[in-house]
C-alpha cells in the first residue's frame, strides 16, 4: 500500500510545484493563496491535535461554507483524522443523532448554528470539546474554544496516512430513512478529481468554481473543494443560503467559469428576473442530484447562453459517475459512464439488462466507492455488493448508448398493470409554461386501482387548470401514463439535496 494524504495532494503539491502564490479560495472578503491555505489548514490540524484529536478519530463540522470549514476539513485530513462535515439544515435533535452516531469527540460550529449545536450536545455525551466560530460560549456547558485560537496554533506536519486510510464521512439519509455515514478513504478524493473532475469537466488552473450545493454535500465538496484545488484553480465560497438574486450578485462580482447547481435551482433561476447576461463568465454549468428535464436545459441555454451538463452521482460513490459530456449533451439524458466507472442495469431478479429500452436498477463500479456505512452492517451489505454499488435508481439504456433516469427504483408506479416512470410524466408536465415544478405519484382511483396523479407548483403568476394539464399530456403520453388528477401545491417537499420526497407526496395525495 502507498502513502497518500488527500490534503497534501490538494494543497502542498501546488506549493511544491511553484504555484503557492495562486489564488485558492475567495470567501467572505478574504482571498487565500495555496501557500496561505495550506498554512492555515496545518494550523487548524495543530489546534485539533492540541485538543487531543488522534488519527482516525472523527471531527464533526457544522459550519457555513467559508475558509473555516474548508481549513477544518483539510486540517482534519492533514492530521489523519476523519472530517465529518454535516448538514446545517437540520434540527438540534437530528444533529444530535449524527453526532452520537459518529462518536466524534470534537464538534466545530459556526455562530449561526449554536442553538442546534447546544441541543445536539445533550444527546451526544462523548463530545469533549466544542470549537466555536464567531459565537458566544455562554450556552455551552463543556470545554469550548474559539476558532481564531485553533487556526493560529502551531502548524502540524502531515500524519503519514495510506491511500486507504479513512479521510471523510458524509452522512446521507436518502429520500427516506435514518442518516448513515458513508466512509471514504484518502485515495477516493484523488479518484474523483482524476475521473469526473479532469476527464469530464476538464478543470484547469484558470478556472473559478462556484457551487450552490454546500460543502457538506458530496456534490458540493467535490465542486467547491476537490475539483478546484486538485487543479490549482480557485473556489468561491458563499456562506448564505443561495437565492437567484444572491447567486446572480456573486456571479457578477466573482466571474466563475464553472457553475454547479441542481434542477430545482436552475428552475428558480429561470423563474427569476435576473439579467440574461448573468452567466456570461461561465464556460460550463453542471447539474446533479435529480435528472435535469430537457426543457430546463433548453430554456437555460436559450436565455443565459450556457450549456448545463447533467450527471448523476451519489454520496456512496463520492461524486458523479454517469454524465453528459461538454459540447455533446443529449438533453433529457444523464449521458454515459464517467471514465473509470462501469455501469450495469439489472432486472428485479438481478440479471444484467444489456439491451435498450428496458428499465432496470442502476449499479455502478468504480474507484471512489465508500468502504460502507459506519456501524450499519445490514444496510452496508444491501448497498455495497462486492465491487458494485447498488444505487436504488431506475434507468434505461437508450439506442444512442446514453442512459435516462426513470426515478427511484421504488418510485416507479404501475398503472393498468404497466410500469410508468414518474419522471417521464413530469418532463411532459414541465413543458407546459404554467408549471414550475411537478411530481407524479400513484394514488388509487374510485375503484381502488392505482393511477398517476400529478402534483404541480404553478409558475409564478400563472393559473393552470386540471383539465388543461391533462389534455396537454395527450399528445405525448399514452393514455395509461396520463395523470388522472392534478393537485396544486405551493411547493414540493424535498430532501436537503433537493430530491423530491415522493413518499411524502404519496401520503399527502392518498389522505
Ligand atoms: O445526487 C447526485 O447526483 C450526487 C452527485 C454528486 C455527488 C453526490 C450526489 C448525491
Amino acid at each position: 500500500m502507498t502513502r497518500f494524504n488527500a490534503a497534501e495532494y490538494l494543497l502542498d503539491r501546488h506549493v511544491r510545484e511553484g504555484a503557492g502564490g495562486r489564488v485558492a479560495v475567495v470567501a467572505g472578503g478574504r482571498t487565500l493563496t495555496y501557500a496561505e491555505l495550506a498554512d492555515e489548514a496545518r494550523r487548524v490540524a495543530g489546534g485539533l491535535a492540541a485538543l487531543g484529536v488522534r488519527p482516525e478519530e472523527r471531527v464533526m463540522l457544522c459550519m457555513v461554507d467559508g475558509i473555516e470549514l474548508l481549513t477544518g476539513i483539510l486540517g482534519a485530513m492533514y492530521l489523519g483524522a476523519v472530517a465529518v462535515p454535516v448538514s446545517t439544515m437540520v434540527t438540534g435533535v437530528e444533529l444530535g443523532k449524527v453526532l452520537a452516531d459518529s462518536r466524534a469527540r470534537v464538534l466545530c460550529v459556526s455562530g449561526e448554528f449554536t442553538t442546534a449545536a447546544a441541543e445536539a450536545l445533550e444527546r451526544a455525551g462523548e463530545v469533549t470539546d466544542v470549537v466555536l466560530d464567531r459565537a458566544d460560549p455562554a450556552g455551552f456547558t463543556g470545554r469550548t474554544h474559539d476558532w481564531a485560537g485553533l487556526s493560529t496554533s502551531e502548524p502540524l506536519q502531515t500524519y503519514s496516512t495510506w491511500e486507504d486510510s479513512p479521510a471523510l464521512w458524509l452522512y446521507t439519509s436518502g429520500t427516506t430513512g435514518e442518516p448513515k455515514g458513508a466512509m471514504h478513504r484518502h485515495a477516493s478524493i484523488r479518484a474523483v478529481c482524476e475521473t469526473y473532475g479532469r476527464q469530464v469537466l476538464g478543470v484547469r488552473d484558470n478556472d473559478r468554481c462556484f457551487s450552490v450545493a454546500k460543502l457538506f454535500f458530496a456534490y458540493g465538496i467535490g465542486n467547491s473543494a476537490f475539483f478546484p484545488l486538485s487543479a490549482g484553480a480557485a473556489t468561491i465560497l458563499e456562506p448564505e443560503r443561495p437565492t437567484p438574486a444572491s447567486v446572480a450578485e456573486r456571479v457578477r462580482d466573482q466571474a466563475p467559469t464553472l457553475f454547479f447547481g441542481v434542477p430545482t435551482f436552475y428552475a428558480a433561476l429561470l423563474s427569476s428576473d435576473i439579467p440574461d447576461d448573468t452567466f456570461s463568465s461561465v464556460r460550463q454549468a453542471v447539474s446533479a442530484g435529480e435528472p435535469l428535464p430537457a426543457v430546463l436545459f433548453e430554456r437555460f441555454a436559450d436565455r443565459f447562453g450556457v450549456e448545463i451538463l447533467d450527471g448523476i452521482g451519489s454520496t456512496e460513490a463520492l461524486h458523479i459517475f454517469l454524465s453528459n459530456r461538454p459540447g455533446e449533451v443529449v438533453p433529457g439524458t444523464t449521458g454515459v459512464a464517467v471514465p473509470g466507472y462501469d455501469i450495469e442495469l439489472r432486472d428485479t431478479s438481478g440479471a444484467p439488462i444489456t439491451g435498450t429500452g428496458e428499465a432496470g436498477e442502476l449499479f455502478v463500479r468504480g474507484p471512489s466507492t465508500a468502504f460502507g456505512y459506519w456501524s450499519r452492517y445490514e444496510t452496508t451489505k444491501r448497498v455495497f455488493q462486492g465491487e458494485w454499488l447498488r444505487t436504488g435508481d431506475s434507468f434505461v439504456r437508450n439506442a444512442d448508448g446514453t442512459f435516462s433516469c426513470l426515478g427511484r427504483f421504488d418510485d416507479m408506479l404501475k398503472a393498468g398493470g404497466i410500469w410508468v416512470s414518474p419522471s417521464e410524466v413530469e418532463q411532459c408536465l414541465l413543458r407546459h409554461p404554467g408549471v414550475a415544478e411537478a411530481a407524479v405519484v400513484a394514488a388509487p382511483d374510485a375503484d381502488g386501482i392505482d393511477k398517476p396523479v400529478a402534483c404541480v407548483v404553478p409558475a409564478s403568476g400563472q393559473e393552470v387548470g386540471e383539465r388543461e394539464l391533462i389534455d396537454f399530456c395527450r399528445d405525448e403520453l399514452a393514455a395509461f401514463k396520463r395523470p388522472r388528477a392534478v393537485v396544486r401545491l405551493a411547493e414540493l417537499p424535498k430532501t436537503a439535496t433537493g430530491k423530491i420526497r415522493r413518499n411524502v407526496i404519496r401520503e399527502q395525495v392518498r389522505d
